[in-house]
């Protein structure tokens, strides 16, 4: 018997062993969905874990066999949570709302949104959506980079791993390597682009048939917001920035041309200027605070525990044991042939303990922010995962907040009393506070948001809601960095060459798609909570504060996180900040900056001189 055919539907979808038997009516509407809710959330337990399992291992162990497995996984999930039996019935219930629980409502909503990209009324569809996200999954996990800059052995050497890319695009100061490496990164985006105009459709598909105004409107569902809506907030976020990135971009463009002995760009400064690979973020460049040469002589390992430390010492428990076992966390060592994703990503298995984070730590201040904010992922499903909260709700009040636990993590492990408390920054060390400030401003948000909310964000929206053509994609995606970052492509044959997809080099476009506005909502919540953290719990500056062995901040944070999607996002925000999301605190904590920078600004531009 198909298990689905337990649950009333007419078009089963997948087969299963042994069916449980469909809830009976009882007349009581609140005992309907309970009885349905207890069998939804057994079943989704089981197929969650199976598809988490899949995918664990093709992520960390690419190829056909490990594809093949996540294509089946996926696609049993899938046919499961969008059955139309489950969907007919979340909608049934939902209809009478007003006799339910406040949980019961909002797990049924989730239940509906669950389904949003994978309708059972358009099963092939729907699989062949997922065998095209498994399989491009698995060209962007496989994909070594090639470049020949700083190797001596011909037109291909080694492979390179992206840590490579990133390291060589931190330090070099030379322009025509810089560019090559550059371009080099960009060549994932070739095999990648026929996949997502294929995806482009079939996402925009299903959600569709779910009554969505396209995928990125199903994404933005997940809010409580339309599209347009979704625009409109991140719009603000922009322009409550704009002056401060413009004052920043003009600091950091004058010292990008002294440090290249390059004349300083009128308009919108090369991509492969700065140091990283889409200018999101822009490190290095504030000698003062360079962390990594105190990282020099640590090990990998110890950038983790450290990590785990810091979330300890507020009261959080030590990292279950299957973390350790199961994790990885490391470069595949030299030799070995696997071949796994190379981006940094959270795990929660099993909905329950079974957590596990994928990294490629090396020792360096980077890799100790990246710590930081996957396990802040990682103690928010612990916390959530307890008996008060169903295994549907087991998520954070909205993508924003789990991504927020992460950086403000991140935010916090910047603070020089914790780098010093913690030993990486010599207690002698004195750090201008400006200076400390300017670094987060590049490495951590006013460099950020043009990039988040701004070409990301917007591309997206044209992907999707605007069904952008493909051979539209280099020109918009060039015009948005314009836009935004004031960012330039190298050359403008970029912009006309068929063959290139500059957006597909960016990981979350390709396999956490129509989301990626998550950081930067991310972004203005992690300031709200540190603002309330620093003035309300510790009682100390903002820029200048340490979370670290503070229970108290623990238990607040405890406070968000054990709730995981139990109520609104924006009670929880309220409730925990006294505000509703504004980005208020962000523009307040560098307003020291902007007077800084402006001044700065006004000084002549230093003569050009070459530095290597
Ligand atoms: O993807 C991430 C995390 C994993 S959730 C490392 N981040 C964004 C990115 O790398 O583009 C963190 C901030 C932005
Ligand atoms: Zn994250």
């Amino acid at each position: 018997m198909l298990l689905l055919l337990a649950l009333g539907s007419a078009e089963p979808v997948f087969a299963a062993a042994p069916a449980p038997a469909a809830p009976a009516s009882t007349g009581d509407v609140k005992a309907d969905a309970a009885a349905f809710l207890t069998l939804y959330n057994s079943l989704y337990l089981g197929q969650t874990t199976v598809s988490s399992e899949a995918s664990w291992a093709a992520s960390t162990d690419v190829g056909p066999a490990t594809e093949g497995g996540r294509t089946a996984a996926n696609q049993a999930l899938a046919a499961f949570a969008g059955n139309l039996a489950v969907i007919e019935r979340t909608q049934a219930l939902l209809k009478r709302r007003a006799e339910l629980e406040p949980l019961q409502v909002r797990e049924l909503e989730s239940i509906l949104l669950r389904a949003g990209d994978a309708p059972g009324t358009l099963p092939d569809v729907v699989n062949a959506r997922i065998a095209e996200e498994s399989r491009l999954a698995a060209v962007q996990d496989g994909y070594v980079f090639c470049f020949t800059a700083r190797g001596a052995d011909g037109i291909c050497p080694a492979g390179k791993s992206a840590n490579d890319v990133d390291e060589l695009l931190l330090e070099s100061r030379d322009l025509p390597e810089r560019l090559e490496v550059w371009e080099a990164s960009k060549d994932i985006g070739v095999p990648l682009k026929a996949g997502l105009v294929t995806l482009q459709e079939l996402r925009n598909r299903l959600a569709r048939e779910m009554g969505y105004s396209s995928f990125f409107g199903l994404q933005s569902a997940g809010y409580g917001l339309t599209s347009g809506e979704m625009i409109t907030l991140l719009d603000g976020f922009n322009s409550d920035m704009a002056p401060l990135y413009g004052a920043l971009h003009t600091w950091a463009t004058r010292q990008l041309a002294a440090r290249y002995g390059a004349p300083v760009p009128t308009g919108a400064v090369p991509a492969h200027w700065y140091p990283n690979r889409w200018a999101q973020e822009w490190s290095g460049l504030v000698t003062a605070t360079d962390l990594d040469p105190y990282f020099v002589g640590r090990t990998p390992e110890s950038i983790v525990k450290d990590a785990e430390a810091f979330y300890v010492s507020m009261g959080f428990e030590p990292l279950p044991p299957v973390f350790w076992e199961k994790s990885d966390l490391y470069p595949v060592p030299a030799g070995q042939a696997r071949l796994k994703n190379a981006h940094a990503s959270a795990w929660h298995m099993n909905l329950d303990r079974d957590v596990r984070s994928l990294m490629s730590v090396e020792a360096d201040s980077q890799w100790f922010f990246t710590a930081h904010h996957e396990l802040g992922h990682i103690y928010y499903d612990l916390a959530y995962t307890r008996p008060e909260v169903p295994p549907t709700l087991r998520e954070g009040a909205n993508r924003a907040f789990h991504e927020g636990v992460g950086e403000l993590a991140t935010l916090a492990a910047g603070q020089v009393p914790y780098l010093q408390q913690r030993g990486i920054l010599p207690t002698g060390a004195k750090i201008d506070p400006t200076q400390a400030m300017l670094a987060s401003a590049l490495e951590q948000t006013v460099a950020f948001i043009p990039w988040s909310a701004g070409v990301m964000t917007h591309f997206e929206y044209e992907l999707y809601e605007e069904d952008l053509p493909p051979e539209q994609w280099q020109a918009r995606w060039w015009a948005l960095a314009g836009q935004y970052q004031k960012v330039a492509p190298p050359s403008a044959a970029r912009l006309t060459d068929p063959a290139l997809c500059d957006a597909c080099t960016k990981t979350h476009i390709i396999d956490d798609p129509g989301q990626y506005y998550d950081y930067a909502i991310a972004t203005v919540i992690k300031y709200q909570l540190h603002e309330h953290i620093a003035t309300k719990i510790l009682k100390q500056d903002p820029h200048m504060c340490n979370y670290y062995g503070n229970k108290e901040v623990g238990a607040f944070l405890e406070g968000i996180l054990e709730q995981g999607a139990t109520r609104d996002w924006r009670e929880v925000l309220k409730e925990a900040t006294g505000e509703d999301l504004s980005s208020r605190a962000m523009v307040a904590y560098f307003a020291p900056l902007q007077k800084w920078l402006e001044k700065e600004n006004k000084k002549p531009v230093k003569a050009v001189a070459r530095h290597r």
